[in-house]
Order: C-alpha cells, then structure tokens, then sequence
C-alpha cells in the first residue's frame, strides 16, 4: 500500500484522530478542502439530534505547512463538541460518579458480537467505536485524497438513488461532473426533484411510525488513466479494493460496480461495452458503460461507477426484541437518541474511501515523492498509452 490511514476515537470521547501516509510533498491545500466535506457529511434529511451539537473541522496537527503537504505523515484531530455531555460516562480515567453499564445489544448492531469478542460487560465499550462517527475522521483524510486526485484530473462525486422503497430515475444521458453541481442543495442529494419529494415524505413518514431507512448511493469518478489496478494479482484488482473500500463504511451491505448485479439477468451481447474505432481520448470509443469503468480488475479509462447499498439504521425508536447480556432475560434492544436515515452522508463518506483507494492506485502506479514526479509520471504514461490503439 502506498498510501495508508488510520483512524481513532470513540464517538462521545474527546475527539477523533486520522494520520495518512504518503501523501506526496506540494500538494496545496486550504482549511476548506478538509473542512467543506466535513459540513458535507453532517447534512442530509434524516439526521438526528447530534448533528445540531457537531460542527466538525480539522485541526492540522502535522504535515502540512504554509498550505502545502511535506511529504511526511498528516495528522488530523476533530474534537467532539458533545463530549462536554459525556465527560463522566466517557472519561478516560476513572470517576468518581456512578456510570450505568449498558446490557442491550441492539439487532444489527455491533454491540453482541463485540461484546463477545473482545470481552466486555458493558455494550458502550463497543458501540462508542463502532458508531460512524468514526466516518468523520475517515472524509478528513479522503478530502486530502481527493485534492491530490483533483491535480491529476481526476472528479469524484456521488448522489442518492434510493431510500426506503423510493428509486430515482435512471438518467437519460451518462452523468458528467456539471450534472452533480447542485445536489449538496438537494436535501436528501438526490439529482431528481421529483424523487427527492418522495424520499423526504419517505424518511418522515417512516420516522414517525419509529422507523430507520436504508438506500442506495452511487460514487461516479470522472477522468481515472486506464490501466489503474492489475489482472495479474487477486489483490491488485481495483474492484475488490473498492469493494473493501465501500463495504468498509458502517451499515453498507452491498457494492455493485456499474451495472453489477442487473448484468445477471441479460445476455453477453447486450452486457458489455463495445468499442468502436474513432474519437475518444484513445483513438476509439464506446457507447455505453455497463462495466463501470472496470474491466479485468483495471480502469479502463470510462467514468468509473460504484454502488453501495445500506441496510436501515440498527438503533432503533421502536426497539426489537434482545436480549439482557447481564441476566439473559428477555428485553428490548438499547434506545438511544438516532438518525432515522444517513444514505446522503453514506454518498459522501463513500467518496472519500473511494478517493483514498485511487490515489494509492496513482501512487502504486506512478510513484511521486511530490506531486510534480506524480505528473510527469502520468504524462509519460499517457503520451505512450495514446499511441496504444493505431489511429488509420
Ligand atoms: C450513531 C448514532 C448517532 C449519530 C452518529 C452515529 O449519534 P448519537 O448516539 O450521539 O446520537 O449521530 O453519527 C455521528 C455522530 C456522526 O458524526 O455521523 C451510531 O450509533 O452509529
């Protein structure tokens, strides 16, 4: 791996952590770049209480300097203003006060298994680090991917398709960079008016019967080089890295790339990309994009599209049948205070584990201790790549 991260932090504790390596030196960042995704992730129809206690922004703790990266590990920290509430249930060191221990594991969940696991008593030293607050710490990093993969040519972007029973449209035309300008106004960013009606009735609607809603998000990511990942190892295909990528994210439950699971039920002719001599960046073009960019574990150099499917949200308003881990007896799951539906936030949390697989995939392909080697790199690479299909 050429470009690795870490996170840490509990989502009521003092704050959360991110430290990425090999990020190349000069690449130019503002408090903005960080900060801009973080509001971004907090938004969304759906959220709960919490959202009004955060207002999430970075403090550069190293790396960076006069807004430029230096090539060394950067750290992040983000503070959680909600720890003030919290100081005694969450302080690191003992207290003096009585804290209840939390003995309802909620279906879906963590809680059960991590209990299990790592032996505790008390379901709060599992659902603290499990939670996705965690994802905060996780777009604070993705943001500094996405600037270094913005240098290279490269636009991510996502929008909501689904929430609950309510699909969008499919779009006439292939989406490009422009058509997502506006959907961080949507507030449920869904690129269709009429859909993002129906999926906000949806989310009260099912908010009011104690609901949580799942749904379906897309990643689209515009300008990739062809030839990014490898056929020649299983772990160099650039599908399973962003399956682990995306599937890494709290609650997803699925991934598809491009047409995925719909190429199942239609026959070879009409399922893949075929390519025609002529146009294109390459001496040739296609007119469709069922792949999704991905052929042979490889970008092959169309917008790359990655689907991510989350399941309702586990905490519930209405708690399900659980079961006591202190007396085994019957009871209802834990209730806390929860967010009725995240797919908007799940899109932008998803671009950011999207950028930090392709700009490790750049790294691994193309090296750069600074972001200038990175694109001469690429330049000596294309300028070989274009000649690759003869042109009559
Ligand atoms: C979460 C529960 C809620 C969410 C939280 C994830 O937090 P709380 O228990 O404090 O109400 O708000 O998400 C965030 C805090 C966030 O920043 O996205 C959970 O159980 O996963």
């Amino acid at each position: 791996m050429h470009l690795r991260f870490t996170t840490a932090g509990e989502s009521h504790g003092p704050g959360l952590i991110a430290v990425i390596e090999g990020v190349p030196a000069g690449l130019t960042l503002t408090p903005g770049d960080i900060n801009d995704d973080l509001a971004r992730r907090q938004l969304g129809h759906g959220r709960g209480g919490r959202m009004k206690i955060e207002k999430d922004a970075a403090t550069v703790v190293s790396g960076i300097r006069h807004g430029s990266t230096l090539g060394s590990p950067i750290a992040l920290s983000i503070a959680n203003r909600d720890y003030a509430n919290w100081e005694e249930r969450m302080n690191p060191w003992p207290v003096e006060a009585e804290v209840a221990a939390v003995h309802l594991p909620r279906p879906g969940h963590a809680d059960l298994a991590g209990v299990q696991k790592f032996g505790h008593d008390d379901v709060r030293n599992v659902l603290e680090r499990a939670s996705a607050r965690e994802t905060t710490a996780r777009v604070a990093v993705g943001a500094i991917a996405k600037a270094f993969l913005r240098e290279l040519g490269v636009e991510i972007r996502s929008h909501v398709t689904r929430i609950g029973a309510v699909d969008a449209p499919a779009p006439a035309q292939p989406l490009t960079v422009a058509d997502f300008d506006g959907v961080d106004d949507s507030p449920v960013r869904c690129l269709d008016k009429e859909t993002e009606r129906l999926m906000i009735r949806e989310i009260d609607d099912q908010r009011k019967a104690n609901e949580s809603l799942g749904g379906i998000f897309e990643v689209h990511v515009f300008g990739v080089i062809p030839g990014l990942g490898s056929y020649t190892t299983w772990d160099g295909r650039i599908e399973g890295r962003l399956a682990q990528a995306i599937c890494s994210i709290q609650a997803i439950k699925g991934v598809g790339f491009g047409d995925g699971f719909d190429l199942t039920g239609i026959p070879g002719s009409q399922a893949h990309d075929e390519m025609f001599p002529g146009g294109g960046e390459y001496g040739f073009h296609r007119t469709s994009n069922h792949a999704g960019g991905i052929e042979g574990g490889m970008t092959n150099g169309e917008t790359v599209v990655i689907k991510g499917a989350m399941k309702p949200l586990p905490t519930l308003t209405k708690p399900l049948q659980s079961i006591d881990i202190e007396t085994g007896e019957a009871a209802q799951a834990l209730r806390e205070r929860t967010d009725s539906c995240t797919v908007p936030a799940a899109g932008v949390v998803a671009e950011a584990m999207t950028a930090l697989v392709f700009a490790d995939a750049y790294l691994e392909k193309f090296g750069g201790d600074c972001v200038a080697d990175t694109k001469a790199a690429i330049a000596a690479y294309h300028d070989r790549i274009v000649k690759s299909v003869k042109v009559s």
